[in-house]
């Protein structure tokens, strides 16, 4: 027994090493990226650790046997998913060697970092034959500091990565996704002073239009230090003082132009401790709910939604640059979109600023996505870490408003008690957006004609998401307009996804749901959106989904071959009919 409490109390405390890291290395001067092809090896039967791969070793005499090399064999793409770069590794779930060298001028007066935007879904670091770290967690970056390590001049970097899934895992074993493995964001190498900008929250204070407040952290210093905060555009030169724990808090009255769909309006900010500089673009806003209401600087908003995933579904693989995120985001704004969800993980951050930039409000989401192992103890902690690395990396996004703790979780004991833990936890780190989970236990009573949905965690958030797929998962049970909704009375509520599949260019009868027709694809949008009238307390709609998307679990030989076929648009970027009701209905929205 006591071993058994030993081998949990060690298990705890690894996964729970909260990995800090410095926000916004975009903004940084001395952030070089490590991207472009990088060597790798295919290591199937995980043997890499125990033969010491991350030695990089080279044979050092005429008998010495090495019987691996990252030199002249396979090379990949970072960042970039390994499944889609060479036909083997299509379906692969294992681990992947990757290793690098990189040059630097070490600043011997300077600290360094190794940087991951992420690394899907475990990964360890090593750096010049020295482990610098271990990481969980597919969607959410990373840092090590390597400052006693790195060398002037040449230094090697490897990285084991491993996207097996996980039983104790979030997401667990089984999702409606590729399980994309790699260095799929980008990875950096940064140099700092000693004392540095470490992070910073700059927003309106809560519920106030007039008052820019939050927070700058150094790390590395106990002696008070001088902090500047430059809005030219606000005329706003600010000198704060950091305490010796180096954080400065602030409040600053200011009447910025605030941002909207419409106008995203974005000020340059300038963040300066001595000879550290950062820059970013921040937008200020205020979001809260009121009775069934969303209100955006505190006027009612309709969300006119759409879900997608991190895939170009073009080159079948992970989003991870500028110009995959303006294929996407392009397509949401065509559709007349002012709001999406990002389902069903944090997105990469080049694609969160953009849409910021782009009037794209946001709802982000951990991926806790049905089957989670809520009865292990582990859980609560991995997700209360992927939460905080979500919230920590975007709470300055003016797009974001939501932040969302689950997706289609079985109300248990167990898992009501996380989720409402997770809510308090959200709200402890950050106070000044609404927290939501989308929900799929929502019924039918046929005496009644009306769809209800009990669950406890509806009380605790203040956007509920309903996942329906009535006309798909099951038939409507009466006539769309007859039907009445009941959920969520008195909050605001999303109807996060609905939507059916259709493979785009096939023809068929309109009531038939097994014609996977575009047909039946678009009189299914056109029956819901004529339900969505009755629900009383509706605020905004995302439909499942914006393109087509690859999933194993879709097997359907003829109209899936491994494709969730719900896309409003084809894996080859054709808008299926459906896809023009949408776009009619939130123009006359
Ligand atoms: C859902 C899930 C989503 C799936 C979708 C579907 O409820 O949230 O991840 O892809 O349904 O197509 O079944």
């Amino acid at each position: 027994m006591k071993k058994i409490l030993y081998f949990f109390i060690i298990l705890l405390s690894i996964a729970t090493q909260a990995q800090s890291f410095m926000i916004n290395p975009y903004g940084r001067d001395n952030a070089v990226l490590l991207n472009g092809k990088w060597n790798a090896i295919i290591d199937l039967y995980g043997r890499g650790e125990n033969k010491k791969f991350y030695q990089n070793r080279k044979p050092e005499s005429k008998t010495d046997f090495v019987e691996y090399a990252f030199d002249s064999g396979l090379r990949l793409n970072v960042p970039g998913d390994f499944n889609s770069q060479i036909p083997e590794l299509k379906y692969y779930e294992g681990n992947v060697w990757y290793q690098r060298y990189f040059t630097v001028e070490k600043n011997e007066e300077g600290r360094q970092f190794i940087y991951f935007g992420a690394v899907n879904y475990k990964a360890a670091v090593w750096l010049n034959g020295i482990e610098v770290g271990r990481h969980e967690g597919g969607f959410t970056p990373f840092q090590f500091e390597v400052t006693d390590i790195v060398k002037n001049g040449e230094n090697d970097l490897v990285v084991l990565v491993n996207n097996d899934r996980q039983v104790d895992g979030i997401p667990a074993m089984n999702f409606d996704w590729w399980n994309y493995g790699g260095i799929t964001r980008d990875a950096f190498y940064i140099e700092t002073p000693n004392t540095y900008i470490s992070d910073y929250k700059i927003q309106l204070k809560k519920d106030c239009k007039d008052v820019i407040s939050g927070y700058v952290q150094l790390d590395g210093t106990t002696t008070p230090n001088e902090i500047e905060i430059l809005i030219p555009e606000l005329n706003i030169y600010k000198k704060i003082a950091a305490n010796e724990k180096g954080i400065a808090t602030f409040e600053i009255k200011a009447k910025p132009q605030l941002w909207l769909p419409e106008t995203p309006k974005m000020y340059d900010v300038k963040i300066i401790n001595n000879e550290n500089v950062i820059q970013d673009k921040l937008g200020f806003r205020t979001i809260e709910t009121k009775g069934s209401n969303i209100l955006l600087n505190g006027k009612p908003i309709f969300l006119k939604g759409i879900n997608f995933h991190e895939e170009i579904p073009q080159y079948l693989g992970r989003a991870c640059s500028d110009a995959d995120a303006a294929m996407i985001l392009s397509e949401v704004k065509a559709l007349g979109c002012n709001f999406a969800r990002t389902a069903h993980y944090p997105q990469n951050e080049r694609l969160l600023r953009m849409a910021e930039e782009m009037g794209i409000m946001i709802w982000e989401e951990i991926p806790i996505w049905q089957g989670i192992e809520f009865t292990n103890p582990i859980i609560l902690k991995k997700a209360e870490t992927m939460l905080q690395e979500m919230i920590y990396r975007d709470k300055n996004r003016s797009n974001i408003i939501i932040w969302s703790i689950a997706n289609e979780t079985k109300p248990t004991a167990a898992r009501d008690s996380i989720l409402t833990k997770l809510v308090s936890f959200t709200r402890s780190l950050d106070d000044t957006r609404l927290v939501g989970a989308a929900f799929d236990n929502c019924y039918f009573n046929e005496e009644a004609s009306t769809f209800r949905l009990q669950d406890k965690v509806t009380n605790v958030i203040d956007v509920v998401g309903i996942n329906k797929y009535i006309g798909w998962y099951s038939p409507f049970p009466i006539e769309p307009e007859n039907i009445k909704w009941e959920v969520a009375e008195g909050k605001p509520v999303i109807i996060s996804e609905f939507g059916s599949e259709a493979l785009y260019g096939q023809h068929g009868e309109a009531d038939v749901a097994s014609s996977w027709s575009e047909e039946y694809q678009e009189n299914n949008y056109k029956m819901n959106i004529r339900m969505f009238k009755n629900i009383p307390n509706l605020i905004g709609i995302s439909p499942w989904i914006l393109f087509d998307f690859r999933s194993p679990n879709r097997y359907h030989p003829r109209n899936q071959n491994g494709w969730n076929r719900k896309g409003l648009i084809s894996d080859k970027g054709q808008r299926k009919k459906a896809w023009y009701v949408m776009k009619q209905f939130y123009k006359e929205k």
